[in-house]
């Protein structure tokens, strides 16, 4: 039967109706269950070794159009309902998106499940069942209000499996129950995503907005991502967390290879376990403490197998973001694991005097990063200067021990996401010029460098761009209720909301066009800025950041003076989906974080993929964005990493000095505590901002702020040559190809997992 033939059957069966007579919502229904039953019959990948990539974050996004795309059946689908006048792109809307992450490092997993099993290679993903996930972000009175997200629904992509293991929390018992997620590959087998929830969950612990009993473990446990840890119960209900996550995984994975009769002294030749970030750290004691206490091992023999089977990747070097958890902390939760971890400790201090490399430090915290190091094989950051940092400046003490484990693996995204689903036009042009092998792989896109002096390409390249912009005004239109112009410049900075990714930076920039239009010096053609962000509830900065973006978005849309020239919206709710409508439609990528600061980034891969210019600085992945474009087709400001790391050591940056230094500085600082902002805002949320600004500014944005708006206002007049800048968006699509998560995966698999 073809799958035309299926479908038709399938929404027969549902719904007792032909398609066309069927509601968005039975097609919907009908197409979960026929793609379930695709996915179930797929070949599970197999091979002698697994990897398992634990993370506390796999941030899916909705799964209907990818799954179709890669079981290779979305054409005909999308005909099919085409054809009884039903649209796919309308029908998945209704899908729930699940918000099991906070930004790019679960993004990052997400892709990176799609390329392992895009690869064939055996690999699942091991993490949690967030009942509602991170916050769903409501405006009202221009401040973030946070909500629960009730993502889950009776029929989802989520399989109830019925196994079950018991995790101990001392003498406090409580049953996990596992759920999995089909991880189909493109035009190949399956994975899964196996996420493990407690059978006594108590959604109804929630009162109002995001607020619960943070001390009924085995009723909270697996409500929120992340609940806030700014007190002690916040952090207490992370390690509860962290700790069931790596138990349920360590578990599963000994079961798995117990089942398949595997000798557990050579665990290593069977699995290889990513830990992303430190939140999966205790994976390591952990299985320590199993093989020691349940399977025979000696300490040494358990020690020596599991250090050749945990890697690590680091993707930050933001102290606040470096977990050390109290020691007392962990002796409350999981004192079953404190004998190893204390002897693992022990290990570390008769090797090593250097207090920097210990894992409890003198202030009785553990360092989880330093137990992935000294019992991992493998560290690697996510882009190369993120790497070089973590090499010689903040774990310089621990890679000069093991040089040989230090590794590099830049960052990548899933094109079938990226580009083949969030942007079916240009995927389809850039077929019908070169043909599709950089569906399989993407370093043929330049291929299309060919076309570089083409006329009548680089317009193509530019109408898909209208047509994009025009999907997203829609779209934006009828979620946020404004009116957005075709002709302008879409100038987007998308990305959780953080000092040190510079948004206030990007608002100053805003206020500054906004004095300069006002007073008469109208831009060739109207602006766009858009943002979209969640800031975490506890971050006081973040939310008078999003206030004051909020105030100028009120102040400048209702100006009769710059209504023509220039809109600044702040979209609701920034998630995946959001970023699916936006990307494509983007004409100028903001990646401006404070150099060194910002690990890799992946929104910035997103963007150039889609035809955007980055403008940024020389952070993360940029550089190598900078590298592969050439200095023409991207635009750099801003200080150097090594620059702001002498500031740093020096303690010599006065952020009062930049603004009195310079009149373009003081007159846009000065506005967020001008009368008209303080008319429509919050004086205690302006006000904090503007001293914050003038007395820290730890992420020194007057440091880079006059170079930022030379080189902005410069991109904005470059956009104006049309011909040089499509030349520029085609050398961007075509560079892109180094940044599909297939090469990362490849990487890994190659230095790291050997699969
Ligand atoms: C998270 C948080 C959460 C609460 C507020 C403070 C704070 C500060 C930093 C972080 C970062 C945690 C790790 C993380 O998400 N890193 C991101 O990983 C991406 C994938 O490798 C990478 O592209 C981003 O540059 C990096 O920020």
């Amino acid at each position: 039967m073809n799958v035309k033939e299926q479908l038709r059957r399938t929404v027969k069966e549902q719904c007792g109706k032909d398609i066309s007579a069927a509601s968005d919502r039975e097609l919907y229904n009908s197409l979960l269950v026929m793609t379930k039953v695709l996915l179930e019959n797929k070949p599970k990948i197999e091979g002698k070794k697994r990897v398992y990539y634990i993370s506390a974050e796999f941030l899916i996004g909705k799964l209907l159009s990818n799954n179709l795309i890669n079981l290779g059946i979305y054409e005909d689908i999308y005909e099919e309902l085409k054809e009884h006048g039903k649209e796919l792109s309308v029908i998945e809307e209704l899908e729930p998106e699940p918000s099991l992450g906070n930004g790019g490092l679960g993004r990052l997993a997400a892709c990176f499940l799609d390329s392992i099993a895009s690869l064939g290679l055996p690999g699942d993903g091991i993490g949690l069942n967030y009942h509602f996930g991170l916050f769903r972000q409501s405006f009202r009175d221009k401040l973030q209000y946070t909500e629960k997200d009730d993502w889950m629904e009776d029929h989802s992509w989520l399989n109830k499996t019925g196994v079950t293991f018991p995790v101990y929390f001392g003498d406090k018992k409580v049953i996990s129950c596992l759920y999995d997620i089909d991880v189909v590959g493109y035009d190949n087998g399956k994975n899964k995503l196996h996420l493990f929830d407690i059978e006594t969950a108590d959604e109804s612990l929630v009162t109002e907005g995001i607020a619960f009993d943070k001390e009924k473990v085995e009723k909270n446990l697996t409500l929120f991502l992340y609940p806030d840890d700014s007190d002690k119960e916040g952090n207490l209900l992370r390690i509860y967390q962290q700790y069931f996550m790596v138990s349920s995984g360590a578990q599963f994975i000994l079961r798995e290879v117990k089942e398949k009769g595997y000798d557990l002294h050579k665990l290593n030749e069977y699995v290889v376990i990513q830990i992303n970030d430190t939140h999966p750290t205790m994976v390591i004691p952990e299985l320590i403490r199993i093989l020691t206490s349940q399977e025979g091992f000696s300490m040494d023999e358990a020690v020596a197998v599991v250090e050749k089977t945990c890697a690590y990747t680091n993707h930050t070097i933001l102290a606040e973001a470096l977990e050390k958890w109290p020691l007392e902390y962990l002796e409350q939760v999981v004192p079953q694991l404190m004998p190893v971890i204390k002897e693992l400790d022990r290990r570390v201090r008769e090797q090593h005097k250097e207090e920097k490399v210990q894992i409890i430090d003198k202030e009785k915290r553990v360092h989880m990063a330093h137990i992935d190091i000294h019992y991992g094989f493998s560290v690697n950051g996510v882009a190369t200067i993120h790497t070089e940092i973590l090499k010689h400046t903040e774990l310089n003490e621990l890679y000069k021990i093991y040089p040989e484990k230090f590794n590099n693996k830049t960052n990548g995204i899933t094109f079938r996401r990226w580009l083949l689903s969030c942007n079916r036009e240009l995927t389809a042009y850039i077929d019908s010029l070169i043909g599709n092998g950089f569906k399989k792989n993407a370093m043929e896109l330049e291929k299309l460098l060919q076309f570089v002096e083409d006329n009548k390409v680089l317009d193509a390249i530019g109408a898909i761009k209208q047509q994009k912009k025009h999907e997203l005004i829609t779209y934006i239109k009828e979620k946020e209720g404004v009116d957005l112009d075709p002709e302008a410049i879409f100038d987007i900075q998308i990305k959780r909301l953080h000092e040190y990714k510079r948004q206030q930076m990007n608002v100053l920039y805003i206020i500054h066009k906004y004095l300069e239009v006002r007073a008469g010096k109208k831009p060739a053609r109207p602006l766009v800025f858009l943002f979209g962000a969640k800031a975490a509830p506890a971050y006081v900065i973040a939310q008078d950041i999003i206030h004051l973006l909020l105030v100028l978005q009120e102040l400048i849309n209702k100006d009769e003076r710059v209504k023509q020239d220039m809109k600044l919206i702040m979209v609701e709710n920034y998630n995946v989906t959001y970023a699916e409508k936006l990307i494509p439609a983007c004409d100028i990528s903001e990646q401006i974080s404070l150099a060194s600061k910002e690990a890799s980034g992946t929104g910035n891969m997103k963007f150039m993929l889609n035809g955007a210019v980055t403008l940024g600085t020389m952070d993360g992945a940029n550089v190598e964005i900078h590298e592969l474009v050439g200095r023409e087709n991207i635009y750099i400001f801003g200080v150097d990493a090594k620059c702001v790391m002498d500031h740093y050591k020096k303690a010599d940056y006065v952020s009062k000095d930049y603004y009195k230094n310079s009149p373009v500085i003081q007159e846009a600082v000065d506005f967020i505590m001008s009368k008209e902002v303080l008319s429509v805002g919050h004086k205690e949320n302006l006000e904090r901002l503007y001293k914050e600004l003038l007395n820290k500014d730890w992420f020194m944005t007057l440091l880079d702020l006059e170079d930022y708006i030379r080189v902005k206002d410069k991109v904005f007049a470059d956009y104006e040559d049309r011909r040089a800048w499509k030349k520029k968006m085609l050398i961007n699509i075509a560079k892109a190809g180094y940044f599909s998560s297939d090469r990362t995966i490849k990487q890994y698999n190659q230095d790291i997992w050997k699969l």
